[in-house]
């Protein structure tokens, strides 16, 4: 299935169950409208329609990444900016569908990835970024800050003075120090870019998807809540795992010594 939409470009790879959405106004170094916004929201859903037809899961990763050489995405679009950014809508976010999207999310950052990119970026389940890439938060230098969550998840993964020194000097980091605060997972030669991500998604795509759907929300869970309530909530999901066809056929491959088949049942 390959499927556009006036902003987005969707792909579905039947055989690995990995899903791309590519952000495609590259002239705009991939910038945020409200049209794009939109589009990427439309093109998880379309992608999510292929679990309908399917026995289990069948979109079991989504790789989220920018069209063009130059950028994952540099951010609100800042000409449509004050006029379209902030409209009330009962639509859940693009950030929020991500991070309640039941399947991982990874950002293939490969060049600029700033302010509501960044944001976009830290909304996915991981970020991979080629060694040429920088990201950062420049909404200081237009007199706002990042107004979707930024300071907050940044704060989480590498504590608030990083936060604040990115947000408060709206300086470009290296993808390199990126990795090294906690912000991006790995960090891969240009060369090895594309092969890297491909084997690390195809990887992901091959667990088992119920498993790693309680893992997705689990992670939600701890960075909102006390240790008591996130162990207790862990040890209802794991309740729910153990009943799974999936744990059946987990724990029977390993007693075969052979690779297990999950299906996301
Ligand atoms: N919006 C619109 N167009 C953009 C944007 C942007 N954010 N970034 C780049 N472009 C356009 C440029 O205008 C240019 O267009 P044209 O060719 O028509 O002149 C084209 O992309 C290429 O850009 P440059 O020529 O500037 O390329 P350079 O390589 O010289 O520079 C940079 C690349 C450093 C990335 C530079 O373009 C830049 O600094 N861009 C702006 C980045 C920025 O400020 N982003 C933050 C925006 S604010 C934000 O994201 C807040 C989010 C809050 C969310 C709240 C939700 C409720």
């Amino acid at each position: 299935m390959d499927e556009d939409f006036d902003t987005v470009m969707v792909e579905f790879d039947d055989e690995t169950g990995v899903g791309t959405v590519t952000m495609n106004r590259p002239d705009a170094l991939n910038a945020l409208n409200g049209q794009l916004r939109d589009d990427i929201v439309a093109g998880l859903r379309r992608l999510e329609a292929e679990n309908e037809a399917a026995e289990g899961v069948a979109l079991r990763a989504v790789v989220l990444e920018g069209a063009g050489e130059k950028a994952f995405c540099a951010g609100a679009d800042v000409g449509g900016f004050s006029s379209d950014s902030a409209g009330a809508s009962s639509e859940p976010s693009h950030y929020e569908f991500i991070r309640e999207f039941p399947v991982p999310v990874i950002a293939k950052i490969d060049g600029y990835c700033l302010g509501g990119g960044l944001e976009t970026a830290l909304a996915c389940d991981f970020r991979l970024a080629s060694e040429g890439s920088a990201v950062g938060f420049p909404e200081v230098n237009l007199g706002i800050f990042p107004g979707a969550g930024g300071v907050q998840y940044v704060t989480k993964l590498a504590g608030p003075a990083v936060a604040k020194e990115l947000a408060m000097t709206g300086d470009h980091i290296s993808a390199e120090r990126a990795a090294d605060e906690g912000i991006i997972n790995h960090v891969y030669a240009d060369d090895e870019f594309e092969d890297a991500v491909d084997e690390f998604v195809t990887d992901l795509a091959g667990q088992a998807p119920l498993a790693i759907q309680a893992i997705k929300q689990s992670a939600a869970m701890a960075v909102q809540t006390g240790l008591n309530e996130g162990v207790a909530y862990d040890g209802q999901l794991f309740a729910e795992l153990l009943q799974t066809d999936d744990h059946a056929e987990g724990a029977a491959a390993f007693g075969e010594d052979r690779d297990p088949e999950f299906q996301g049942k």
